[in-house]
């Protein structure tokens, strides 16, 4: 399987992440990919090919002009402005006091394109994001090239972004530029399987009206876990999207029965959609160790999972997502992988 990787993920590292009050070394660090290569290594995969530059016509058609405006230029307005810290959003629109226009202050903006205050903005952010979407790019031509499944090792993470908000430590949605980009390159319907722990809040907003492309997340129940506000078994899409969202929410301590379950239902979801490509949002935090998450899965039930997603037949791109146990993100990741292709 071939492998994608830009170097240039490490642009972005911020200092600080608010957790619980405090401000802690953000749980989504650089470190994690090392864990990731490594493994990837040990077990004989193909070296990773550094993917390019990021082609910004896919992601200008999807997302939102005023959103990449502010990716591209907000830390320069940010430090024009006169402020000293990383870029870490205070003010936000919220329930029935905003109205849905851009201020022109940077810290509105920064408010105003944030959904979530855990995740900060650094002068590298911005190229890391292109970098990580850069990957996936490179991922999705070599299966739609005839590569039968290929895997993006991005950083940051994707699914958290919406078209017009970051937050949940990512910026781009990777998993959602790679699913339209087959549709633009011809497949009629694709499938979205997410099996991060937390929803694919962004890659559901971003397709919810949408019936050419399914959304199928298995997760943590939104009452009790991060996005919280999103994520609801009743969500099962609007418009024509009706019938193409599926959550899958699962509460604490779900383990492979619970989850493998659940994987069969997104799985069985899936093969009757009749999708010509797969995209698999892949995080490793539901694993038992996780210290972000609560589910319980153990490094071999991620294997089982890879065998699962396998039978499905289906070119296959594999987006890097979340995984927090730094030590294990690798072994869990690979074992994915693994299962996939034997
Ligand atoms: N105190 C992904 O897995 N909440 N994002 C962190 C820590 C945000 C997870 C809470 C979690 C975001 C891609
Ligand atoms: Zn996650």
């Amino acid at each position: 399987m071939q492998v994608f990787f830009s170097e240039d993920h490490r642009l972005h590292f911020p200092q600080a992440e608010l957790s619980g009050g405090q401000f802690v070394t953000p749980y989504e660090r650089p470190s994690r990919v090392e864990y990731i290569l490594r493994q990837l290594r040990e077990r004989g995969f193909d070296q990773p090919a550094d993917p390019g530059p990021c082609d910004m016509a896919p992601i200008r058609g999807l997302m939102d002009p005023g959103f990449l405006r502010f990716l591209e230029t907000g830390w320069d307005e940010w430090i024009a402005a006169g402020m000293k810290g990383e870029m870490i959003s205070a003010t936000n629109p919220v329930r029935r006091t905003q109205m849905a226009r851009e201020p022109r202050n940077i810290d509105g903006k920064l408010g105003y394109y944030c959904l979530a205050q855990e995740t900060a903005i650094t002068a590298g952010t911005w190229r890391a994001a292109q970098s990580s979407a850069a990957s996936a790019q490179a991922a999705q031509r070599a299966v739609a090239e005839g590569a039968g499944a290929a895997f993006a090792l991005c950083r940051p993470p994707g699914h958290h972004a919406t078209a017009d908000m970051f937050g949940g430590y990512c910026f781009l949605n990777n998993a959602a530029i790679v699913a339209q980009m087959f549709r633009d390159g011809g497949a009629d319907r694709v499938a979205i399987l997410d099996i991060d722990f937390h929803h694919g809040n962004g890659t559901q907003d971003i397709f919810y009206e949408r019936g050419d492309v399914l959304f199928a997340s298995i997760h943590g129940a939104p009452e009790d876990a991060f996005p919280y506000f999103l994520g609801y078994a009743d969500e099962t899409g609007a418009g024509a999207g009706e019938g193409a969202n599926l959550n899958l929410p699962l509460l604490p301590g779900a383990g492979w029965d619970q989850w493998g379950s659940a994987l069969d239902t997104a799985i069985a979801r899936i093969r009757d959609f009749g999708p010509q490509a797969l995209v698999v949002s892949l995080g490793v935090d539901a694993f038992k160790d996780d210290p972000i998450s609560f589910f319980k899965l153990e490094s071999g039930d991620f294997t089982r999972a890879g065998a699962a997603i396998a039978r499905l037949n289906l070119p296959t791109v594999f987006c890097m997502e979340g995984g927090y146990a730094i030590e294990a993100v690798g072994i869990n990741t690979v074992n994915v992988l693994e299962g996939f292709l034997n």
